[in-house]
């Protein structure tokens, strides 16, 4: 489930799920610029730092490019394992991209031999046997061909990544499924069904997909409760009918941990009592 900030990151691990897409659109779009390499990588990891410090379940990086050729992405996968990111996934295009859903900006297919050398530097530069590449192409979206996305895909296996995302923005399963039955579980796929939203989980787990990401809901979901409670305190220029509808101030309170706070203070601070007898 996607997560954009400490805050929703928290909300995602408490809803249950068992771990977080750091979406390169939600975070963009919550930074208040648009999903085209506009904040810069670090300004992005920072964000992705607080939801690691917020949550215990592991997180899989938006990479976008790698913000770069293969140099850029050893740097990025070296910072992501510093802070805790327990995947990255970057996507075959040229930086800076732009978000697969946009008519307008730079939408060029990065070429796939040097695409497949950024997935060998960042699974040379990793640490943690553990920590995870997924490569993801944008063969079908870029109307390249189901020949090409299953060429890339390949080529990106054997160049090491660890799962393929194969991204579509038909509002069917139908090029997917076309493709799952192509890649007979050659590697753990991944997709992002935003476009074909009305298939069930039970279709992806017919077509062998190892992992679905419900990439943008959250703040989506946060934009739509925004915009309502604005529009209204505005319109009101009263708070008295929106305070039954927003979360209460102790629900804040609680996904900070404030409570853990208090004990804290209790076992380390000096009381009143002693720190005035220092004093005196
Ligand atoms: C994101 O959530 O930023 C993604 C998925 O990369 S998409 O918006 O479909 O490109
Ligand atoms: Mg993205």
């Amino acid at each position: 489930m996607e997560a954009h900030n400490g805050l929703s990151a928290r909300i995602v691990q408490e809803a249950g799920f068992k771990g977080i897409w750091a979406s390169g659109l939600s975070i963009s779009a919550s930074l208040g610029v648009r999903d085209a390499n506009e904040a810069s990588w670090t300004q992005v990891l920072d964000v992705v730092e607080f939801m690691c410090d917020a949550t215990e379940i592991p997180i899989l990086h938006d990479g976008d490019t790698g913000y770069g050729n293969f140099n850029n992405v050893r740097r990025l996968v070296r910072k992501a394992e510093q802070i805790g990111i327990a995947g990255l996934c970057i996507e075959d295009k040229v930086f800076p991209k732009a978000n697969s859903f946009v008519e307008s900006g730079a939408h060029g297919l990065a070429d796939m031999v040097e695409f497949c050398g950024r997935i060998e530097a960042a699974k040379d530069t990793q640490r943690d046997d553990e920590f995870v590449i997924v490569a993801r192409t944008e063969a079908l979206v870029l109307g390249a061909g189901m020949r090409e996305a299953i060429r890339r895909a390949e080529a990106y296996r054997r160049a090491g990544a660890d799962a393929i995302l194969i991204h579509s923005k038909q509002s069917t399963v139908n090029e997917i499924a076309e493709f799952t039955e192509e890649w007979a579980q050659r590697a753990p796929l991944v997709v992002v069904p935003t476009k074909y939203y009305r298939t069930p989980a039970s279709k992806f787990a017919e077509l062998h997909i190892d992992l679905v990401i419900w990439a943008n809901h959250i703040m989506r979901s946060a934009v739509a409760a925004m915009e309502r409670t604005a529009k209204k305190i505005f319109a009101q220029q009263s708070i008295a009918e929106v305070e039954g509808e927003v979360a209460p101030l102790s629900r804040v309170f609680e996904l900070q941990d404030a409570d853990e706070l208090a004990e804290a203070e209790a076992k380390y601070l000096p009381s009143t009592e002693s720190s005035q007898l220092r004093v005196a």
